[in-house]
């Protein structure tokens, strides 16, 4: 009998021996510098370190696969634009261990899904295609083509194409990417889930409605040049390494920082540039300002009680609002003050869990201020009110006109290092309906225009058999995705699974009736196809699109190009009746780019730019004050403070990220900055509920999640006493993907609210 679907989606409940230290007020410095090295050396090949250390984020090298931060225009450091954290997620992707037939037919799936996920990423590269057969208990080997034509063949068996899940993560470049959306929409669905569904999806609806655009409005240079910038529900030391040297850089010209956290988190208080000598010598520089403990979801109570305070400065003594600005480029500003004008400033602070003096000090630096940035990311975006955050903040810029000037605007830190450009190119179950025009215009292929699926509505049509092919492109679904046993159910319904990967991990233990594993090329690795080596491109989170070349020799010979994937898939399934030559683009990529640039908007001439050493930028109308609203200004929104009340024994619950992971890969078990070490299964929580809970320091306990009647329950979690507000606990994704309710999501937008889980905590 093979393990239920449930259990093997979760991670084993045993522990590793947790030690703790004091968590650290400084971030990177030499200990940043240790931890990558020693990552390096016991994964890869040092010749290959070298090369690639050699070649990150250069000019014309390749694009670091770790987050989404830019690389700045100008000059880049002679060692490379790396950090720590780019370098374990180098060393992960280029470790000199590969995984094959001989490896599945010694290991079990079950036996698989029995190891953490850090034994599972550590087993090494994905070698070759493999299938699992209906009732099969081994992967077993099997060629490129047979698996292109078994995909082709379950596609094509299914009554209506809305049967089938196309995910997406946010690796895939620009090339597969447009290739992948094409081919879903010929076969014809738009259900195109993708990791952004459970990332920066609110950002892109709130900054849409009220900016006219789903992406952040500022530069590089704007931060250098910002007076004030805002960091808020964001852990740049771990998850944006690199933001640190901006935001120092801001602070070296006299810019000012707030931090707006409940976790007075590393690098938001004190950054050492691994690449300056004397800086690792002196101790580095003083981030934040002011830090701001927030109670978790206080986000949109603290802005209004900013909002309010700033109302009344302005009712006494003016020159404290861009009138000029709100005058001529906005609307809804008469509404937006009479409806602030119905909250109670004390009640507002209440709600935030910010004190009167830590207040006054974060106010003090906004009030005059009229150059603001504000950056955030996670800690906003996941939560009911998610939409609601973000429209705040955007009130704030509106009202200090700090919108498509220098040294002003918004700031979402993406994720993964492409996935602002797999929704550039049509990643989106969503799409307008000029884009699906072009694309009829080019191919002569009418795209559905109703809309499909994102990543709760897919898991719900699993679950309940409306879909029965899952076809993830990159990614972790199964681990990344809420509800862990639900969506083990939804995932075991299927037909088939198949996922394109790099690397091993609990999606390939987790499968339908059949499934296929297709590797890949990473990042790091040279693509050759018939007419050369090729070049790929990639858009990072300032809107700015540049190429990507791998420079070391593919792990295995097995291996494919995510884009020779989608065209092997595309012509196996579409031979009798597309009309476009799927084959010809894995040939040469310049093809696929001559393509976009006839369908995307902003990337003419793309072929010839993307020579461009720094890449070039796409339009941005919010960044030139052009506001594509339905107002055609930019709009002031009008949000409720959130509803959510705590009984006696709940807490509200955050997962997060530990500075040894890149989402569900575990590169380690560390997580040095807040000084937990090898161990995952803790939840940090205020010493004083600790103490009113009568647990202790270590103690074992329970989570239980309850929502609408369900109970979800995560087993195994040491007690860790922390700087954290009352009433909150914080727990690692995805240990606890588990406790989080399908139907808890953002409105408007459905980024699950994984950072916003009530739970209680029991020793039974
Ligand atoms: N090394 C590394 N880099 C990464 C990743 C990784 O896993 N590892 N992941 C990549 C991806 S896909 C993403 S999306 C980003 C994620 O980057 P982050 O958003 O920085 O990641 P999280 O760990 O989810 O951290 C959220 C932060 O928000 C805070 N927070 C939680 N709830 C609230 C709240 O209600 N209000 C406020 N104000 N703060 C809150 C937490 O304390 C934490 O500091 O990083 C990217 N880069
Ligand atoms: N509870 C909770 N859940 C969360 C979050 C949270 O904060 N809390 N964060 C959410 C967020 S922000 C995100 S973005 C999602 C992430 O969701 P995903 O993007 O689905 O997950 P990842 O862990 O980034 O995917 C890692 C896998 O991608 C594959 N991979 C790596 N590089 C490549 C490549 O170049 N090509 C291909 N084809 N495959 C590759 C490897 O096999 C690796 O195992 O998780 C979300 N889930
Ligand atoms: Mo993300």
């Amino acid at each position: 009998m093979s393990l239920p679907p449930e259990d093997k989606a979760k991670t084993p409940e045993n522990f590793t021996t947790l030690k703790i230290t004091k968590p650290h007020k400084n971030s990177v410095g030499f200990g940043g510098i240790k931890a990558a090295v020693s990552q390096v050396i016991k994964y890869m090949n040092p010749a290959d370190a070298l090369k690639l250390s050699l070649k990150i984020n250069q000019k014309g090298g390749f694009d670091c696969p770790g987050c989404a931060w830019p690389d700045p225009d100008d000059e880049r450091s002679k060692l490379g634009e790396y950090c720590e954290n780019g370098m374990k997620a180098i060393a992960e992707e280029a470790q000199n261990k590969t995984i094959g037939a001989d490896f599945f037919a010694q290991h079990s799936v079950d036996e698989l899904a029995s190891w953490s996920d850090f034994e599972i990423g550590k087993s090494g590269r994905l070698a070759e295609p493999m299938f699992l057969p209906e009732g099969a208990t081994h992967y077993q080997p099997i060629s490129w083509l047979d698996a292109f034509e078994k995909v082709g063949k379950h596609l094509n068996a299914l009554d209506n194409p809305d049967e089938a899940v196309f995910y997406t993560s946010g690796r895939t470049t620009n090339e597969a990417a447009f290739l992948y959306q094409l081919f879903v929409r010929e076969y014809g669905t738009a259900n195109l889930p993708d990791c952004s569904n459970m990332c920066h999806e609110a950002s892109g609806s709130a900054l849409s409605e009220t900016l006219g655009i789903g992406k952040g409005s500022v530069t590089l240079n704007d931060l250098y040049k910002a007076e004030l910038v805002m960091v808020i529900g964001q852990n740049p030391g771990t998850n944006h390494p690199r933001m640190l040297t901006a935001l120092e850089k801001c602070k070296n010209n006299g810019g000012k920082i707030i931090a707006i956290n409940p976790l007075p988190e590393a690098g938001l208080l004190k950054f050492t540039d691994p690449q300056s000598p004397m800086k690792l010598l002196t101790g580095g520089t003083q981030i934040a300002d002011v830090f701001v403990p927030i109670t978790i979801n206080g986000d949109v109570a603290f802005m209004k009680a900013i909002l309010l305070k700033l109302l009344e400065k302005e009712e006494e003594t003016g020159g404290v609002f861009d009138k000029d600005f709100i005058n001529v480029y906005t609307h809804g500003y008469d509404a937006f003050i009479a409806d602030l004008k119905t909250y109670d400033f004390e009640d507002c602070l209440q709600a935030s869990g910010v004190t009167q003096a830590v207040f006054d000090e974060a106010f003090d630096l906004i009030l005059n201020k009229n150059k603001i940035i504000i950056c955030w990311a996670m800690g906003l975006t996941q939560h009911e009110n998610a939409v609601d955050n973000i429209r705040e903040l955007v009130n704030l810029l509106l009202l200090k006109g700090s919108i498509g000037k220098e040294g002003a605007g918004t700031c979402p830190v993406r994720g993964h290092s492409n996935v602002q450009g797999d929704r550039t190119v049509g990643i989106w179950e969503s799409s307008p309906q000029a884009f699906l025009d072009k694309i009829e215009a080019k191919y002569g292929f009418k795209p559905t225009i109703k809309h499909g699926y994102s990543v709760i509505d897919a898991i719900k049509a699993m679950y309940e058999k409306k879909a029965k092919v899952f076809f993830g492109l990159g990614g972790n679904f199964i681990s990344a995705v809420p509800d862990t046993g639900y969506a083990a159910q939804a995932i075991a319904n299927c037909n088939l699974t198949v996922h394109v990967s790099t690397k091993l991990n609990r999606s390939h233990v987790v499968t339908g009736n059949e499934a296929l594993i297709f590797p890949c090329l990473g990042r790091t690795e040279k693509d050759y196809q018939k007419t050369g080596l090729q070049i790929q491109s990639v858009e990072n989170s300032m809107g700015v699109v540049s190429s990507t070349k791998g420079v070391l020799e593919p792990c295995s010979n097995k291996l494919l190009s995510e884009v020779a994937v989608v065209c092997g898939i595309a012509n196996a399934t579409l031979k009798t009746y597309s009309k476009i030559n799927w084959l010809q683009y894995k040939d040469d990529y310049n093809l696929v780019r001559d393509d976009i640039a006839e369908v995307v908007d902003g990337f003419d001439d793309y072929n010839k730019r993307i020579k461009n050493p720094s890449g070039f930028y796409l339009p941005n109308g919010a960044r030139k004050r052009k506001f594509k609203t339905k107002t055609e200004k930019a709009n002031f929104s009008i949000n409720k403070l959130p509803s959510w009340k705590l009984k006696d024994d709940e807490l509200i619950m955050m997962t997060i990220r530990s500075h040894d992971q890149f989402n569900t890969t575990i590169y380690g078990l560390n997580d040095r900055y807040r000084g937990v070490f090898n161990e995952r299964r803790i939840v940090f929580m205020n010493r004083d509920d600790i103490k009113l809970r009568n647990l202790k320091e270590q103690q074992v306990v329970n989570l239980k999640s309850e929502f609408n009647g369900i109970i979800r329950v995560a087993n195994n979690f040491k007690v860790v006493g922390y700087d954290i507000p009352k009433n909150c606990c914080a727990t690692y994704f995805p240990e606890t993907n588990v406790l989080v309710p399908l139907d808890s999501f953002a409105h408007t937008a459905k980024t699950p609210a994984s950072k916003s889980v009530i739970v209680t905590i029991s020793t039974t």
